[in-house]
């Protein structure tokens, strides 16, 4: 086929398009000479080249950290690039709370936790306790918003069960830790157990987030949004009116 008609970027070290990359990763080896010389060779096959070793310090017994600089040849061709773009508008807190209380004539509920083993709560208390993130209030700060946060290592029968007790309209779950896809095996079990104890019409908003979700596979995982690294409070309360009340055919005043 013939090349892409998009621009092409190549990346940027020390001049304009000189291919110049930095990564780092770790090999499970003790630091001298020979492992220095195994993260060339790593780099190499990833394909940098020339590589240039610009760090290296072992980490505990029989562990190094390496970091590489070098370039690639590889093209980037943004016309090529798929990213869940927003697709819906930006809402002031005033906003949100005036569309909830116009429309839905009663408090929105959502329900959040970090699910299974997870005990990283920064992220979901970010996005829901009044103090926020990034100069942005949390959903509790929202008038006609009620939130209810379970905290950490929340089983899925217990948060399907406080879902149904607070009436959720909204569940929103966080995953931060990513081992052995922990995340991918949480979520998929949370829809499907929201899936078998709801009929479909009453089944709440699902709303997973966390630093390495890819956006795109919330059809795949069975949730209906996914929210990725920096993602503040305003997007999600957006979100929330968009998918639950003004882009929702029934109801329109
Ligand atoms: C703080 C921290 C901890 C604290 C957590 C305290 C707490 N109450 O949360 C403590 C010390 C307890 C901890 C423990 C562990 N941690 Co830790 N931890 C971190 C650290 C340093 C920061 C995470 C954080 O708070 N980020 C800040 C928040 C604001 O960002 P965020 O989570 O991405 O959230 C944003 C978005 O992702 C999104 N978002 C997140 N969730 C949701 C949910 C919804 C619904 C929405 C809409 C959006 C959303 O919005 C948020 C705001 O923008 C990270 C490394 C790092 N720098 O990221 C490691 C890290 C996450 N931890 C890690 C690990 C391995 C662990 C432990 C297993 C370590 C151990 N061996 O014991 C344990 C596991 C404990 C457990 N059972 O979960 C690894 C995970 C690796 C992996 N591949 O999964 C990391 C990446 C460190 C590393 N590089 O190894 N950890």
């Amino acid at each position: 086929m013939s090349a892409s008609q998009g621009p092409v970027v190549r990346p940027y070290g020390d001049t304009t398009g000189d291919g110049m990359v930095q990564v780092s990763f770790t090999l499970p080896v003790p630091h001298d000479k020979r492992a220095e010389g195994a993260a060339i060779q790593l780099a190499n096959r990833m394909g940098m080249d020339p590589a240039l070793l610009v760090h290296a310090k072992q980490m505990g017994d029989g562990f190094t950290f390496f970091v590489v600089y070098g370039r690639v040849n590889h093209l980037v061709d943004l016309s090529a690039v798929q990213v869940v773009e927003r697709d819906f508008p930006l809402l002031s807190a005033k906003e949100v709370n005036a569309v909830v209380k116009r429309r839905l004539r009663r408090k929105l509920s959502v329900v959040g936790a970090c699910i299974g083993t997870d005990a990283h709560t920064v992220g979901i208390d970010a996005i829901l306790n009044v103090k926020g993130i990034a100069g942005e209030k949390g959903l509790e700060y929202y008038r006609e918003l009620s939130v209810t946060n379970l905290g950490a290592q929340v089983s899925v029968p217990e948060l399907v069960e406080a879902a149904r007790a607070a009436r959720a309209d909204a569940v929103l779950v966080s995953q931060v830790v990513t081992q052995r896809d922990a995340h991918l095996h949480n979520t998929r079990e949370m829809s499907a157990a929201f899936r078998e104890a709801l009929p479909a019409g009453r089944r709440p908003l699902l709303i997973v987030g966390g630093p390495r979700f890819d956006e795109s596979q919330a059809t795949e995982l069975g949730v209906d949004r996914i929210f990725g690294r920096g993602t503040t409070p305003g997007e999600v309360a957006s979100y929330l009116v968009h998918a639950l009340v003004t882009g929702r055919k029934v109801g329109a005043a």
